[in-house]
């Protein structure tokens, strides 16, 4: 039996996830299944990246501590990853102490081996990217990666002697072509390499949210190195049980995306060189999702938060769709357009239609049999089957999904072909559709990696138990009869879609423009007597339940707890807030407001909140109030 490693890169908790970082999570998640499906032993390791200057200063705008934010955010991607059906096996934060004594024990060895030395450092630092950069690729005093602005930093440093590593690292790469991928990117890595490397800060004195370095705490680790490690603190490095490292490192995937490329193929295995631990196999870097031509990020405000689309169409179709939509290594754009075209033409058309036509004349022909066929699909199953591992081996979710949608769409083609509905009950229709159900396991059985949900849903329905790629056999038996199951993906009417998210986008509109208006008479200075505002009714609610409106990513309904009755209320926060953040919140409330609906969802009663640069801000009370309080 084989074994299997894969890392996601571990998601910086200063923003919420988005779905670039979904992205990543479901191709790792899709070769962690479909390893674990070939009978290797696997470990999928994800987690959050909670240390350094860009956490601490997102703290310290919300004036929070920086472990708060991170006990705030890291929810937010472990829940993601729930609804998303991540099977990882392990979720670490570098803020465990179990990673910070792995991260101290890598460093005694790199210390040992006479690697850091102490220094003083000057030079141009991005805070967004967490990296110093050479004077000369500094462009109008922004970084050269992303247009961020830098600062000069200069304090006394610890440094790690990177340079020493230049030669073995090109030899490294040399040996080992395919390092990183895909394999251009390798070119990259090495000409970047071949200029030369500079040795490398490895502290900070000028932040105190890290890793304490040993006997001078004044300093704290740099955030690469803390988060880098990781990979192996997880399997529990330096600790006193380190069985998972000794079984699964070194790692066979670190799965990132190109941005970090430099840290994972050139910095971690230069460390890991000091500290003489073997190398990864793999740096698989990927290509970005854009919105509008643009990287997807908060500071752009061009993010796709994947929940509402998740909840609307439900995890398999959304995984589905990224995994499909665009080659691994590239840059790919996402469109509502595009996702109800792929949900349409590969979901509900090809693999839907042929799943329930077959089980439906299947039913009504055979009681639900399915008989040893005449072996008419085997031999192109099986060539099919073999393109989809050669597929999967390189590292290819698109074109290993493309190899089993052109062999659902020849399956239609047959029983076009071979009309089972001309001559029911015959010899040959008994053939035909069962030569199409052993097919169609063996789709479903291909398709588990990305839609674990459907392709168990087809494997029972058609009646037989589930299999993995080690013990598929083409003639096994059933272990029930097939039964008819209510339509797996449902057609999406893409004018209705498109009318219904415009009209959500309108009524989100006219609520601004609510907004804007009543402002505009503020500036205007319009006054209200004590009377006027007594007659609004203020309260203290709690909020007990919430959840997003469907095809709207601003409006969440909420039952709001009033002490004398629970009401339901809709505001327009759910692109600053999801409704984890809102449960269990005590706020004030306009208590007396008219009803009205929103979107076609009634609201009754209004949350009060803040207005920062057009985003809502909620208020909280300074001490704890029961619900159904007065605010006068
Ligand atoms: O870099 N398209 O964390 P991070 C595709 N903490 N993938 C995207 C993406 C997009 N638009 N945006 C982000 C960090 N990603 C460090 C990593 S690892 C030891 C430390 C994905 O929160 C992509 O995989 O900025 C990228 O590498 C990862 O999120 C970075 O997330």
């Amino acid at each position: 039996m084989g074994k299997f490693y894969i890392s996601t890169p571990i998601y910086y908790v200063n923003d919420n996830p988005h779905l670039g970082h979904a992205y990543c999570t479901i191709v790792a998640d899709f070769f962690a299944r479909y390893h674990r499906l070939l009978g290797d032993e696997t470990f999928f390791l994800t987690g959050t990246d909670e240390h350094g200057q860009k956490v601490q200063k997102s703290a310290e705008k919300e004036e929070i501590t920086p472990k708060e934010l991170a006990d705030r955010v890291f929810v937010r991607y472990r829940d993601l990853w729930n609804k998303l059906d991540i099977s990882n096996n392990d979720f670490i934060r570098t803020t465990e102490e179990r990673h910070k004594k792995g991260v101290i024990a890598i460093l005694k060895k790199m210390v040992e081996k006479g690697d850091i030395f102490k220094d003083a450092y000057e030079g141009p630092y991005c805070v967004s990217c967490e990296s110093f950069f050479p004077e000369k690729d500094i462009v109008d005093g922004k970084c050269p990666d992303f247009g961020h602005p830098v600062t000069i930093l200069r304090e006394e440093s610890y440094f790690f002697k990177l340079s020493k590593y230049t030669e073995p690292l090109l030899k490294f790469y040399n040996e080992y072509h395919d390092f990183v991928l895909p394999e251009s990117r390798m070119n990259e890595v090495k000409t970047f390499v071949e200029m030369g490397l500079k040795d490398l800060s490895i502290t900070r004195s000028s932040i105190n949210w890290g890793i304490p370095f040993p006997e001078d705490e004044k300093h704290v680790l740099y955030v690469w190195l803390d988060a880098l490690s990781n990979y192996i603190t997880a399997l529990g490095y330096g600790s006193s049980d380190d069985t998972l490292f000794k079984k699964f490192w070194p790692c066979d995937v670190h799965l990132i995306g190109k941005d970090i490329l430099r840290f994972h193929a050139i910095y971690w295995p230069a460390f890991l060189m000091s500290a003489e631990i073997p190398l990864p196999k793999h740096i698989l870097g990927h290509g970005w999702w854009m919105k509008d031509q643009n990287k997807m990020s908060k500071s752009l405000g061009n993010i796709v938060d994947p929940n509402p689309l998740v909840d609307e169409f439900s995890s398999d179709v959304f995984r589905y769709f990224l995994l499909r939509e665009k080659p691994i290594g590239s840059d790919g754009s996402f469109s509502d357009e595009a996702f109800i075209d792929r949900l349409n033409a590969d979901l509900a058309n090809d693999l839907g239609n042929l799943t329930s036509r077959l089980l439906a004349l299947l039913e009504q022909q055979f009681e639900g049999k399915v008989f040893e066929g005449d072996g008419s699909l085997m031999e192109s199953a099986f060539k099919q089957y073999e393109e989809y591992h050669k597929a999967m081996e390189n590292f290819s979710p698109k074109e290993s999904l493309e190899t089993v949608w052109a062999f659902i769409s020849s399956l239609n083609k047959f029983l076009v072909l071979r009309e089972p509905w001309a001559n029911p009950n015959s010899e040959s229709s008994k053939n035909t559709l069962s030569e199409v159900a052993r097919a169609l396991r063996m789709v479903a059985l291909q398709i588990a990696p990305a839609m674990p949900r459907s392709a168990g849903t087809i494997i029972n329905s058609l009646g037989f138990k589930p299999s993995t790629f080690k013990d598929f056999l083409w003639e096994e038996k059933q272990t029930t009869r097939a039964y008819r199951i209510s339509n797996l993906f449902p057609r999406v009417d893409k004018k209705e879609y498109f009318q219904n998210l415009k009209k959500g986008e309108k009524m989100e509109e006219k609520e601004d423009s609510k907004v804007i208006e009543s402002k505009e008479e503020v500036r205007g200075e319009e006054r209200v007597s004590i009377d006027y505002f007594r007659k609004i009714q203020l309260k203290a609610g709690k909020i007990i339940e919430a959840e997003r409106v469907p095809k709207s990513n601003k409006l969440i309904k909420m039952i709001v707890d009033f002490g004398s009755e629970n009401r339901q209320i809709v505001a327009g926060i759910g692109k600053k807030y999801s409704p984890e953040d809102l449960i269990g919140k005590i706020c004030p409330f306009v208590f007396n407001l008219e009803p009205a609906k929103l979107m076609g969802v009634e609201s009754n009663g209004m949350i009060l909140a803040g207005n920062l640069d057009g985003e809502p801000i909620l208020l909280q009370f300074l001490e704890e109030v029961p619900p159904g309080a007065k605010i006068s």
